[in-house]
């Protein structure tokens, strides 16, 4: 893309981390001072995943650098009505008029107490693109630290409408924040709407480009169509939100119709809970003194704890036994020589009913291809073999299922997340090579790397820092407006819980708030910095109205946008070409970014910022200066808070706590830090070196993708397939609620159940809606889904012109996909404009006809209907966000909800009808 015959005058080091397939290194070339080219990182190409390339997104940080709509000096709203309706009467400030006015209203509410009287923080921030805006928000995070208590449950559908239940059971059952495939062994990919030629970033379409040279196989189940089901092997068009009926069924072809031996029985007996005794109240057995759980010996024809040294515990079978039975809050149940199923046993029995034939009818999928595909996970399993990898024999298990985020969350979510990862189980190829892999640990700590994350717990598992429901330790308020630690145990309440609590009903509670939690509400100050709520949630208009409310909100921004449309104070902050900072590389990273080296990467200016636009960690360094936390500030950075901890056992670059320190200065001592992290202290080269090199690595193991060796070591078993601790907190966390006075949470307590039933979803959504609204279904016969496209970064560079020109030649963007057939019906041809409506909202766009979408369902792809955005405002590309409902009803256990909606079309009359003209 370099136009210009005057020669590079320089060429800097840089990161994408636009999406969180990311980060990707990349060099920016410049021409007096002007970036005018991205390059891929050759010199990365030996250590990266995806060999130092970036993708298409990455292309287009030139024009984001210099979009002429940039906001280009502070500014401070005018009107103070807010409203969508309203004019905010922005004008131009200085910084430090911007800054005095932020921190005098800071201090003022410090005065007040940090918390309110709900017992809120009243500080609340939102950060979007799952969590990946901290690559390049400096030193915030530690004016955050300094600050104290902070609110993020306000969310942007990072968490709630994001792999949510993949994120919760995932980090419950093998430390997998994110799930992937081991795309470079494996043979057999079967994905349930996991999108990932549009969503894996360049490291996932290279991984799995090589997989296919290598002949690997991908069935691809989803609704449309989409880009990575059109790279293929097979595509499934299965009816919305019905894959659990698809896993249940795949199940039952496993554990009833072949011999069980082809299952990976000694996987079973030693690295899961499989033999466990379950006694008659659904609880495991247990020995009366140690109170382990209890497995039937074949050798000694007795039952014995678990961990019993010389055993052949029974798989399956019925056994008198003799022990202890331990429910919620320590209720005990002694038993004398009753009759115990063991867990798979149990198991067998639940997925009884669920056949291929019962399950076709449901998923509109013939039983003999959901059949053949079972057969075909098996006969790909490889079980019994197994591999060296750097010196550690372990299983090779070639074969793995991958879920979109339509299908892991909101209802439904816990069922295919548990059917997944039992049948990895099944086979013995769960955290093994080929088989599914987790990606990244943010609930457990230590986060550093997932092996230091297996710690022993209860009953041979894992420990997990599950919020406490027993009587006496439960927290009856959470400290967040989504009281997170009080709804939902499996959040914990680590950094990140917040951002995965149930961030719609912080949402919802601004509305009207939920009986029996403290009173909602609205922060006295709010930061915002890279999301976009009002476009990016559900029932956005909503949204938009409870941020309308809020009474002083500070958005770090980069051109206007719908929500900092509400702001009170408008900040441009040095963005990603212009802004200094180091962050963590390496190790393994959510989609599909696994490496085989880890260290450090610089993103070092390529340009000087636009107009007035200051570094993040600049900005950062001032609030705290000028609200009188910068000691605080200094030393969260030193220990850790922008990402390297600056002093470790024999060495130690801390910044001096009580100065103020340049932007150099700081990024100066945290590469000096970083040299001496990775060489044990023995160098400590800074920022000249990361200048000139760009990155820094070491060797990461590659065995440590696999958590297995880590399980095996410590003689550690998955906690599948029977959820005897799920049942456990379920009936304490209902106890406790109903002690408070909720019942407005009991469809979720439903959901923890040690074997999870089948429930018939579309039903379920379309009751609630029926319902809420007071509509009949039948007026809305179309399921809408949504999907991303490779170009686009959320709605985040939805205001790029050369993103949208490339998006324009990739089949599927900018209007509503329907089936040729389908629109036939209501007399819609190509490009006709139509209005869609669900009971909450309507939008509109062109209608673009394909064959690769079912007749019952339409497909809007990402996030747009853009209002204030300029240049998304004038696309005229509709989104489902407006038309989705926030509903208490559709949310499950986990807080979360689905992407889909029933809607109408018609064609479009009057404005709508004249838009696109
Ligand atoms: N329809 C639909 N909606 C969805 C999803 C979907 O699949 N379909 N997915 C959901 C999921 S999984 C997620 S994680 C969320 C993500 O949703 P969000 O986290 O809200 O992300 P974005 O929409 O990218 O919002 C980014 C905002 O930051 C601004 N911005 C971009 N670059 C810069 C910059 O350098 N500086 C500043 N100050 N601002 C910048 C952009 O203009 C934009 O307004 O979306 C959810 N919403
Ligand atoms: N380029 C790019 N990459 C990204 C992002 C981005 O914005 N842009 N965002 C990142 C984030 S935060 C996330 S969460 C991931 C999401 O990554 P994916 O989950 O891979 O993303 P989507 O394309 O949104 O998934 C939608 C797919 O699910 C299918 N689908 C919808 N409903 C159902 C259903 O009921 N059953 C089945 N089987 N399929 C269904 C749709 O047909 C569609 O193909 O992507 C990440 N990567
Ligand atoms: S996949 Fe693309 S947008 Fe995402 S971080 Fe990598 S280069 Fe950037
Ligand atoms: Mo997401």
């Amino acid at each position: 893309m370099g136009t210009s015959s005057k020669p590079v005058s320089k060429s800097v080091s840089s990161y994408c981390y636009q999406c969180v397939a990311g980060p990707d290194l990349m060099k920016v070339d410049v021409i007096d001072g002007v970036p005018v080219q991205i390059r891929p990182n050759g010199s990365a190409a030996a250590v990266h995943p995806a060999h130092g390339k970036v993708c298409v997104k990455a292309f287009g940080l030139i024009q984001k650098t210099n979009n002429p709509n940039r906001i280009q000096t502070p500014m401070i709203r005018s009107n103070p009505r807010k409203g969508r309706d309203q004019d905010p009467g922005f004008r131009p400030a200085t910084w430090d008029e911007a800054l005095d006015l932020i921190c005098g209203k800071l201090i003022d509410t410090r005065n007040k107490g940090l918390t309110d009287e709900s017992g809120f923080p009243r500080v609340a921030a939102s950060f979007g693109g799952g969590g990946t805006s901290t690559v390049y928000m400096g030193t915030f995070p530690a004016f955050l630290k300094a600050w104290g208590p902070i609110d993020m449950s306000f969310g942007s559908g990072q968490g709630v409408k994001c792999y949510h239940s993949e994120h919760l059971y995932g980090e419950f059952w093998h430390r997998a924040f994110t799930v992937s495939p081991d795309t470079p062994m494996v043979e057999l990919i079967i994905s349930f709407g996991a999108n990932v030629e549009a969503s894996g970033g360049v490291c996932g379409v290279r991984r799995h480009a090589d997989a296919r040279d290598r002949g690997v196989k991908r069935i691809q189940v989803e609704p449309h169509l989409s880009i990575t089901g059109a790279c293929s092997a097979e595509w499934v068009p299965i009816r919305p939100k019905t894959d659990p009926a698809f896993m249940f069924a795949m199940l039952h072809v496993l554990l009833h119709e072949v011999e069980r031996d082809r299952l990976d029985v000694p996987f079973l007996k030693a690295r899961s809970a499989s033999p466990y005794l379950v006694a008659p109240n659904g609880f495991y057995m247990r020995d009366p003194a140690t109170r382990k759980p209890l497995v039937w010996d074949l050798k000694s024809g007795q039952a014995v704890p678990f961990d019993t040294e010389g055993t052949d515990p029974a798989l399956d079978g019925e056994f008198v036994v003799s022990g202890v039975e331990v429910g919620p809050d320590d209720k005990t149940w002694q038993h004398e020589a009753v009759s115990c199923r063991t867990g798979f046993g149990r198991l067998v029995d639940h997925i009884a009913p669920y056949s291929p034939e019962w399950a076709s009818g449901i998923c509109d999928v013939p039983a003999g291809m959901i059949r053949k595909t079972a057969l075909e996970f098996l006969e790909h399993a490889h079980v019994g073999e197994t591999i060296e990898i750097d010196g550690c024999t372990m299983p090779f298990r070639p074969v793995a299922i991958s879920l979109g985020k339509t299908v892991s969350n909101g209802w439904g979510g816990y069922e295919c997340a548990w059917a997944r990862t039992l049948m990895a189980v099944l086979i013995g190829g769960l955290e093994v090579p080929g088989g599914t892999l987790g990606t990244t640990v943010r609930l457990n700590r230590p986060a550093d790397n997932r092996w230091s994350s297996v710690v022993p717990g209860p009953d041979g598992f894992m420990n997990y820092p599950m919020n406490p429901t027993r009587k006496g330790e439960f927290n009856e308020t959470s400290g967040s407006r989504h009281a997170h630690t009080t709804l939902i145990p499996l959040a914990a309440n680590s950094p990140w819980s917040q951002a995965l609590g149930p961030t719609h009903l912080a949402w919802m509670a601004q509305k009207q708030g939920f009986a029996h939690l403290p009173d909602p509400t609205p922060p006295d100050v709010w930061f915002v910095y890279r999301t976009n709520p009002v476009i990016s949630f559900w029932d956005t208009k909503a949204v938009g109205e409870a941020i309308a409310k809020f009474p002083f909100t500070v958005c770090f921004a980069y051109t206007m946008d719908e929500t900092n449309h509400m702001a009170d104070v408008l900040l441009p902050e040095c963005t990603d070409l212009e802004g200094l900072q180091l962050i963590r590389i390496g190790g393994s990273k959510y989609v599909e970014q696994f490496w085989e080296h880890q260290g450090f990467a610089l993103r070092d200016p390529a340009s000087n910022p636009m107009g007035e636009a200051r570094d993040f960690t600049w900005i950062a360094t001032q609030l705290a200066k000028r609200v009188g936390l910068l000691e605080e500030y200094n030393t969260a950075i030193n220990k850790g808070a922008a990402g390297v901890r600056l002093f470790g056992a024999n060495y130690d670059f801390s910044l001096e706590p009580e100065a103020e320190h340049s932007v150099e200065e700081i990024w100066d001592s945290a590469c000096r830090a970083a040299s001496a992290e990775l060489t044990d202290g023995a160098e400590s080269q800074g920022l000249e070196y990361y200048r000139q090199h760009g990155f820094r690595t070491v060797p990461f193991p590659k065995r440590r993708w696999y958590l297995y060796p880590a399980m095996a070591e410590k003689g550690l078993r998955f906690e599948l397939p029977y959820q005897e601790r799920l049942l456990r907190i379920g009936q304490e966390l209902g106890a406790r609620l109903h002690e408070m006075g909720i019942t407005w949470w009991d469809r979720q307590l439903r959901e923890y159940e040690a074997l999870p039933h089948f429930q018939d979803l579309q039903s379920l959504w379309e009751k609630a809606i029926e319902a809420q609204y007071d509509v009949k279904i039948g007026d809305y016969p179309f399921w809408l889904l949504s999907a991303r496209s490779m170009q686009y970064s959320w709605g985040g560079n939805a205001g790029i012109q050369m993103i949208h020109e490339v998006a324009a030649n990739v089949a599927g963007h900018g209007g509503v996909v329907m089936n040729p057939q389908a629109a036939a019906r209501l007399g819609l041809s190509e490009g006709d404009r139509v209005e869609v409506c669900s009971p909450v909202g309507r939008t509109d766009g062109a209608v673009i006809l394909r064959n690769g979408i079912r007749p019952d369902t339409l497909l809007m792809i990402g996030q747009f209907d853009h209002w204030k955005t300029p240049f998304a405002k004038d696309l005229k590309t509709p989104s489902m966000n407006g038309l989705v409902p926030m509903s208490l009803e559709l949310t499950d256990a986990t807080g979360s909800g689905a992407d889909l909606v029933r809607v109408a079309v018609r064609k479009a009359t009057g404005d709508a009808a004249r838009a696109g003209k």
